[in-house]
């Protein structure tokens, strides 16, 4: 008995915890009729994305490993508007596996997210350590839709990222929509939502996108139905040519931008995380 509970003890949560089912039990929660467009897929992947993206490789905070964006002040920065929806959804799941650090949760729901909506194999490695909110970031360190193709680079080189990575990162936003009440922006950026494709690309190059007229902030739509939007950042990957040869190539070879997406993605995953030695990688199976 001793034995036992002393072995327990000295196990680090994140040995005890059953990723693949947790996998599985994520997967169970990106349907609903009544949200959205049908998913929870779209702002999960938001919300792996900005639990990430505050990292600043120079002096080594932020990014997913503490956690932090479920802390105020950070959970409340402009940015996060409207994440508190995917955090609120995924908390029954920390109570199911109370070993699993929220790092780990919502940077796995972001994997789930991409695979279940028929993205690419993700690889994924737990062992975040949570921390508290005295260990917030800053704020402003995510980038700013208003914004172009200058403030794009220092956003995503400080993270460490170049402008291949950057390009295909940003096709993430073939999934989802924006909502006025979270960003201030509208709608959707094409017709599939909810499925994960290589269309941000074919959209932004194939449309052409007009100022839309309302009161809201500056943002585009396609001048033909006036159904899709493009934000200021995203029209960047069109006109800055070094973004905008990449722009072409993922929208021609679907293959190419998957895998180049898949590692990206993995990257910013891990972005200023100090993973265990024995921390698996794991490759997980999309469900049926
Ligand atoms: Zn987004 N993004 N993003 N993005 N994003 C929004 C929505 C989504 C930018 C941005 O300002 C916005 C990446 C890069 C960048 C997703 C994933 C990823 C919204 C709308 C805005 C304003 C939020 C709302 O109103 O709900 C900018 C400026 C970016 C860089 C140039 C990267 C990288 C992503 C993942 C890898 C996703 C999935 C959504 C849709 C969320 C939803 O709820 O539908």
């Amino acid at each position: 008995y001793m034995y036992s509970k002393q072995q327990d003890s000295t196990t680090p949560s994140w040995k005890k915890v059953d990723y693949a089912g947790v996998y599985k039990d994520i997967a169970a929660l990106l349907e609903d009729e009544n949200y959205d467009d049908g998913s929870y897929g779209p702002v999960f992947l938001r919300l792996a994305w900005h639990a990430s993206g505050t990292y600043d490789c120079k002096s080594h905070t932020g990014g997913s490993s503490g956690c932090t964006i479920r802390h105020a002040p950070e959970s409340e920065h402009d940015a996060n508007a409207g994440l508190e929806v995917a955090r609120r959804r995924l908390e029954p799941l920390k109570k199911k596996h109370p070993n699993i650090s929220y790092g780990d949760l919502y940077t796995l729901a972001g994997v789930v997210a991409v695979q279940e909506l028929g993205g690419p194999t993700v690889k994924w490695r737990p062992g975040r350590v949570d921390k508290q909110a005295v260990e917030c970031t800053p704020d402003g360190r995510l980038p700013d839709a208003a914004q172009g193709a200058d403030h794009v680079r220092d956003i995503f080189y400080r993270m460490g990222f170049g402008d291949q990575e950057i390009a295909a990162l940003v096709g993430a936003h073939a999934l989802g929509r924006c909502h006025t009440d979270r960003s201030g922006y509208d709608g959707p950026w094409n017709a599939s939502p909810t499925a994960f494709t290589n269309f941000f690309y074919t959209e932004l190059l194939d449309n052409t996108w007009v100022p839309k007229k309302w009161t809201g902030p500056m943002q585009f739509v396609d001048k033909q139905s006036g159904a899709f939007m493009m934000l200021p950042a995203d029209m960047a990957f069109k006109t800055d040519p070094r973004f905008r040869a990449y722009v072409e190539r993922y929208a021609r070879d679907q293959d190419a931008f998957f895998a180049d997406f898949a590692n990206a993605f993995a990257k910013l995953l891990e972005l200023g995380v100090s993973f265990p030695e024995d921390a698996p990688l794991y490759r997980f199976k999309t469900l049926d």
